[in-house]
């Protein structure tokens, strides 16, 4: 018997969710997002695959959204229809023979023995659509990087191995950011310094990267472009790192003193939530996202770890002191990162 990781993740998660009590939408592109209403302001969080055809994506301004794709059907979020899902998808988990840590809301990791992974994996996704009608795919790795980047090479509803035999055949020429844990900014240090390729990272001398990029971040990232990574799947309950609110407004906020208010007032929501968790912040974060819609982020360290409403909200108002352009305001978040 082999240890293997097996990544789970539901496709077109919440889209998928809506079709279930709306069927006769099969097929057609789904954006769910916002309120429904794309004339108003919100982002999209999912899109169907036939909406994404059309280049609509998560994180997407809805308005945006119905420019790429006006034929889309737009549909309100309903966070607590799919948090019930979710329930239901890791309950199903649970019950196979298997180390299941949850990553997230449609996914997770699970550690199994046995020397057919790929059936294993069959069983998962049997069982979950029998629980959910719905659909997932499984990637199946070594470690959990390895699982994790395979699962994006079967979806929809199928199952890939991705191992050190096939990492740089899959993965080698493809660009850094597909790895998981470097996003675009990295991506783009990165090829400044000449290193486009996942192979090109891996064969960069762990020494020489950490001299220009810092001494922890440098060998880490060609350890990752080399697929090696942890393949321990954790079944501790999942704790959440951080909370945070965010508001976007219908029409922009251009009065700097009104800005400080709602931060402020975010950052008491963030506390309450951080009281009502029972945990304690060391740091604040504020969001804001500029019109059109850029977005930029400053945070600030708390004195000691604290649940103190006053404390947190005055971090908040001190990170927005960071923001040097008091230029018209679309959207404003507050994040509270909890202690270890
Ligand atoms: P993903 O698993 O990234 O996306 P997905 O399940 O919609 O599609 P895929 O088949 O490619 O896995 O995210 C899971 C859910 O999380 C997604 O349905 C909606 C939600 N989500 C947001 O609300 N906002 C976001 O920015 C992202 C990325 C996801
Ligand atoms: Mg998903």
């Amino acid at each position: 018997m082999t240890h293997w990781v097996l990544h789970v993740d539901m496709d077109q998660f919440i889209a998928a969710v809506e079709l279930l009590r709306r069927p006769e939408l099969r097929g057609l592109p789904i954006v769910v997002g916002g309120d429904g209403d794309p004339t108003k302001r919100g982002v999209v969080s999912t899109a169907s695959y036939e909406a994404r055809e059309f280049g609509v994506h998560s994180g997407m301004p809805l308005r945006t959204a119905a420019k790429r794709c006006p034929d889309a059907v737009f549909l309100g979020v309903d966070r607590e229809l799919y948090e019930a899902a979710s329930v239901t998808i890791m309950g199903t988990l649970r019950e196979l023979d298997a180390v299941v840590e949850v990553l997230g809301w449609d996914e997770a990791f699970l550690g199994v023995e046995t020397d057919d992974p790929e059936a294993f994996a069959r069983e998962i996704q049997r069982r979950v659509r029998a629980a959910t009608d719905l659909d997932c795919s499984v990637g199946i790795g070594e470690n959990k990087l390895q699982a994790k980047l395979a699962t994006g090479f079967g979806k929809p509803a199928g199952v890939f191995r991705l191992t050190y035999a096939s990492w740089f055949a899959v993965l080698g020429a493809r660009p850094t950011d597909v790895l998981w844990g470097i996003g675009s900014k990295t991506a783009k240090r990165l090829s400044g310094l000449g290193i486009s390729s996942v192979l090109e990272l891996a064969q960069t001398d762990p020494r020489a990267l950490a001299a220009l990029v810092g001494p922890t971040t440098g060998p880490w990232l060609v350890q990752l472009a080399q697929g090696r990574a942890s393949s321990t799947v954790d079944s501790s309950p999942y704790v959440a790192r951080s909370r945070s609110r965010e508001t976007t407004f219908q029409q922009n906020l251009e009065d700097w003193d009104r800005v400080r208010d709602e931060v402020a007032l975010l950052g008491r929501r963030v506390a309450q939530d951080v009281v009502q968790e029972q945990r304690r912040a060391v740091h604040v974060v504020v969001k804001v996202r500029y019109a059109p819609f850029d977005t930029h982020t400053h945070g600030r360290a708390l004195a000691a770890p604290t649940s103190d409403v006053e404390a947190i909200e005055q971090a908040a108002v001190a990170a927005l002191d960071a923001f040097n352009e008091r230029r018209p305001v679309r959207l404003l978040g507050v994040r509270a990162e909890f202690e270890g």
